[in-house]
């Protein structure tokens, strides 16, 4: 009997080593980048595939920066510079949902990669439609996946809208899009949710928690001079083409008045890999389809309630508030030092 309790509490703890060395090997984040590359995105992307807490399960394109034939152009090269081709690169929608493609080489340069010319891709096109590859995954790795979309939101909404169940089935959507202080498009809007407003609307209300990293917390995170200096003291393929693409965006941000390149798609990246880097904030959020000067515009509602006028006679008189239900994690603010420094190790030398 003693021997037996022995053998028990042996094999007890055995168990429980086992589990702590389990649980103490975290395996890395399933995620799907959704990309309009775009000299940002290259960004977002090499920061992807060079961080072992992220694997990168595809890439999926958008049209936004660039037209779909160029994006998907670009994505295979970069994906192809960082000896990639295992990962599928999958094209998807042409144009947005219900406008005009509007596209942004003024600000990315002739070819969106800040005019570099990268060696041919040696990865080819993965054959199925990108929305539908996204529907796959999430069903392949159901509560795993993180899509991070960092373009507009037209293969996300062509994806929810024809499967809905990948809402509850993702493990978490981190999107690089939307503003709660002003555009930089115009006074309003952010450019990806601009680009494509109605599949925004239909994202922010799929019934996930989106967490929003905004261009107004971009515009707070400038890769700088001094940061390009230090990136050059390194080299390596990757390493030499985002000093390129950086010195071409910092040289076009301070054109315009900047101190520095915002660093928006990398820093939605560097958020879903680590959530502390942002400062969060539940909020319900709509995308204004209709305004004269605000369509596209990101509406937060940081009081988390709305007025009920109820009419009294000739006038409206407020009846308490109708509370809202949160829909997205709003980024309010980066840790833009500690950001940097994750980017810099992690493609310096690469
Ligand atoms: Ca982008």
């Amino acid at each position: 009997m003693k021997q037996f309790r022995t053998l028990s509490i042996l094999i007890l703890f055995l168990f429980a080593v086992f589990v702590t060395q389990v649980f103490s090997q975290a395996s890395p984040q399933r995620v799907i980048i959704d990309t309009d590359p775009g000299t940002d995105d290259a960004m977002a992307i090499l920061l992807a595939l060079n961080s072992p807490e992220l694997k990168v399960e595809a890439f999926t394109v958008v049209p936004g920066n660039v037209d779909a034939r160029q994006g998907l152009e670009n994505a295979l090269k970069i994906v192809s510079l960082a000896g990639r081709c295992d990962i599928p690169v999958a094209a998807g929608a042409q144009h947005p949902l219900a406008q005009k493609l509007i596209t942004a080489q003024w600000w990315h340069g002739k070819n969106g990669l800040a005019n570099v010319e990268l060696p041919p891709s040696k990865c080819k096109q993965d054959p199925r439609f990108g929305p539908d590859l996204i529907i796959q995954l999430v069903h392949e790795y159901p509560h795993q996946v993180t899509l991070i979309p960092v373009g507009p939101l037209t293969n996300i909404a062509l994806a929810v809208s024809k499967d809905p169940s990948i809402a509850t089935l993702v493990k978490n959507i981190v999107i690089m899009g939307g503003s709660i202080a002003g555009g930089n498009v115009d006074g309003a809007a952010e450019a990806n949710v601009y680009n494509d407003p109605e599949a925004a609307q239909i994202v922010f209300n799929a019934g996930w928690m989106v967490t929003m990293v905004g261009s107004d917390v971009g515009e707070r995170t400038l890769i700088t001079r001094k940061d390009l200096t230090e990136l050059r003291t390194t080299h390596g393929p990757q390493n030499d083409f985002i000093a390129s693409i950086v010195d071409f965006y910092v040289t076009r941000s301070e054109k315009s008045g900047w101190g520095g390149a915002a660093m928006y798609d990398p820093l939605a990246v560097a958020i879903a890999m680590d959530p502390t880097l942002g400062t969060l904030k539940d909020m319900h959020v709509d995308v204004e389809t209709k305004g004269e000067f605000t369509r596209g515009e990101t509406v937060a509602n940081r009081m988390g309630s709305d007025e009920n006028n109820v009419l009294h006679g000739d006038h409206y008189e407020i009846e308490g508030v109708t509370v809202l239900k949160p829909n997205a994690r709003v980024c309010l603010a980066s840790d833009r030092d500690r950001f940097m420094k994750l980017f810099l190790s992690r493609v310096q030398g690469k």
